[in-house]
Parts: C-alpha cells; sequence; structure tokens
C-alpha cells in the first residue's frame, strides 16, 4: 500500500492555446510550448532526481530500466522510470500539471485521461529510443493519445534530444506481423507489417522505410528545462545516444481523450471490457469510468468543479434556417407523446 503523502496546493495561470499552436501541432505533428512548466517545479523535480540517485529517497516498488527491459545493477544505469504516479506523489503531481493539462484539453481534450508517465534519467552514454509510434505501444478507440514530454535539463542533439519524421503524423499506425497494433489501422491494402520497433539499430527497425519517406523531414527538438513538447500517437519520433558529459531528464506523460476506450494498462491485467477505470480523469467529464488520484492531487477525478468547467454540453441540431443556409440550433426540448 502507498504511503499518501499530502499534496501541497499552488495554483498556475491557465495557459492558453494560439489557434497557430493548434495548426502546428498538426502541420508538423508536435508542438514545443516554451517555458510551460515553472523553473520552480522543474527544480523541485530534478532534486528529487538527485535524492533518487544518490539513494536519499526510494520509491518502494518503483520499476526502474536499464535499457528497453532491462534490469539496472546500480543508479548509474538508470535510463528511465515507469508509472512513478502510481507510487509517488510527486510524479502524479507532475503528471496531472494544470499547465500541461491546459495544452491537452485544446489539442485532444476537452475531456482528459490520464494514463502512463516515464521519468528519464538518460545519463552520459544512455542510449535512445529507436523510431517509433507511441499508438502502436498505447492503443485507444477512438485514436485520441498524446504525449507531452517535458524537459528537465536542456535537451541538445549531443545529449540525446527528440527527433520528429514531420509527415508521418499523418501514416496509420504499423502493425507487426503478431497483431499489435492492428486493431488502430483495418482495411489497409498496402499497409504491410513492421518488425522491431524502438530498436535503435535502423536495419532492424521497421519503421526505417517510414521515415526515408521523409528524408529530409527530421527535426531535431532542442529544448530548455521547463518546455513542453507535445506529440500525437502516430508521429515517428526518436532519440540519440546521450553523448555528453551531462545527463537528459525528462518527464513524459500520455494522455487521450476521456471518451476514447484504453485498451492498455503498462503490461498488467484488467477486469472487463476496457482499463479506463485504471487511470485518472484528468479534466472534463466522461460516460466511461475512470480512476481517483492515489495521492489526491486535484483533477477533474476528485473536483467536481474542474470537471463542469469545460461547460455545459448543450445538445444541437443542424438545422435549415429561414434564410435558407443551414444553422446550428438548440435542439428541441422532448415533448411527450401525443395520446
Ligand atoms: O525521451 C526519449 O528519448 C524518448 C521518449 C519517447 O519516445 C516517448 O516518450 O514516446
Amino acid at each position: 500500500m502507498a504511503v499518501i503523502e499530502a499534496t501541497p496546493a499552488k495554483t498556475y495561470a491557465t495557459y492558453r492555446v494560439s489557434v497557430d499552436e493548434y495548426v502546428r501541432f498538426r502541420e508538423k505533428g508536435y508542438l514545443v510550448v516554451k517555458g510551460l512548466v515553472p523553473p520552480d517545479d522543474v527544480a523541485e523535480m530534478n532534486a528529487f532526481m538527485d535524492d533518487m540517485l544518490a539513494g536519499r529517497r526510494a520509491i518502494s516498488g518503483a520499476l526502474i530500466m536499464k535499457d528497453l527491459g532491462q534490469k539496472p545493477g546500480s543508479p548509474g544505469e538508470w535510463l528511465r522510470a515507469h508509472m512513478l504516479h502510481r507510487r509517488s506523489p510527486i510524479h502524479e503531481r507532475f503528471l496531472l500539471h494544470p499547465r500541461t493539462l491546459d495544452v491537452l484539453q485544446a489539442l485532444i481534450g476537452p475531456d482528459l485521461l490520464a494514463l502512463q508517465s516515464m521519468l528519464f534519467f538518460k545519463q552520459p552514454g544512455q542510449p535512445g529510443q529507436g523510431y517509433h509510434q507511441d499508438a502502436y505501444y498505447l492503443p485507444t478507440f477512438p485514436d485520441t493519445l498524446c504525449g507531452a514530454w517535458l524537459a528537465l535539463t536542456p535537451a541538445t542533439r549531443q545529449n540525446g534530444c527528440l527527433y520528429f519524421a514531420v509527415g508521418s503524423q499523418n501514416e496509420p499506425v504499423y502493425p507487426d506481423p503478431r497483431g499489435t497494433g492492428q486493431a488502430l489501422s483495418q482495411n489497409f491494402s498496402d499497409l504491410g507489417t513492421i518488425e522491431h520497433p524502438s530498436a535503435t539499430d535502423e536495419s532492424l527497425n521497421g519503421l526505417s522505410r517510414v521515415v526515408k519517406k521523409y528524408a529530409g523531414r527530421a527535426d531535431a527538438v532542442e529544448a530548455e528545462p521547463g518546455d513542453v513538447v507535445f506529440f500525437g500517437g502516430h508521429v515517428v519520433h526518436w532519440s540519440y545516444t546521450n553523448q555528453a558529459d551531462f545527463p537528459r531528464r525528462s518527464y513524459v506523460g500520455h494522455y487521450c481523450n476521456a471518451r476514447s476506450l484504453v485498451l492498455w494498462n503498462h503490461g498488467e491485467p484488467w477486469d472487463g471490457d476496457s482499463a479506463n477505470y485504471l487511470h485518472i480523469l484528468a479534466r472534463g467529464r466522461t460516460h466511461l469510468p475512470y480512476a481517483q488520484p492515489l495521492f489526491g492531487t486535484p483533477c477533474a477525478a476528485n473536483a467536481p468543479q474542474a470537471a463542469l468547467d469545460v461547460g455545459p454540453l448543450q445538445p444541437m441540431s443542424m438545422m435549415g434556417l429561414d434564410d435558407g443556409l443551414m444553422g446550428a440550433s438548440e435542439h428541441p426540448a422532448q415533448e411527450p407523446e401525443d395520446r
């Protein structure tokens, strides 16, 4: 059972997304919002990571990896930790960071479900992650996945920043021959299958053929601490080995529209038709089940007012107007049937 510490209440100025940012997210497949998370918050997470690495803080049951699927021997080998928001208050708080949710609400909301978190230590010499599409791993129906990648240190070409194949956000999700990813991409004549997504060896990684289509359109996204990079579930992205003598730290959350069905629980089983009841309602409302935050971070799941803030859901009808044009009119109230 997790030890529950009080979550300090903090307020933030709401971030409002511009139309230009909204369009850029779709045109490029990603959007960088500079300085979205305040320096104090970034410093708090970095201090926490320093404490973890020095053994001054431990998170019981934390799943920490050395490389894809490998167990580290010592903190010096820690590459990334998964799903800490289910084990530690600060990681829950950052997954539900109001400024990050403000942006997501405009991009994929208004109703948001928070699904996944990853904390990257990416220390000098540690590998990147090869070409991949996030929705292959984390399918949602309808398909509304979006990542939010918070830079905790400078992210540069040298220490392994993110890269995006601009244009690949319009590609379908490529399934493997065993069927992973297939549910999202059905009824294609020429999609084929791919092997070894995320492999850093480009000759093995089946998405190399997709990246080749966008040759010359790979954007290296360098970032400063506090910048957040948003990207959808289809855009092919990757990173390289950290060749600097300083770490490239980041905290990544994955989210979907809370009205999408989620068939994912980080490899753990779930009961019933979907895993939605295990994921936190961050903003808005949903007809689907959802989880409460374990450490009490304020969000739509535990603050009904936040859920209502997205406004009333007024049913509208598309009607022919008197001037002959089509218009949206309030849906007429249901009359009792004539007898
Ligand atoms: O931070 C990285 O190097 C990779 C992150 C990534 O690919 C993801 O969050 O989907």
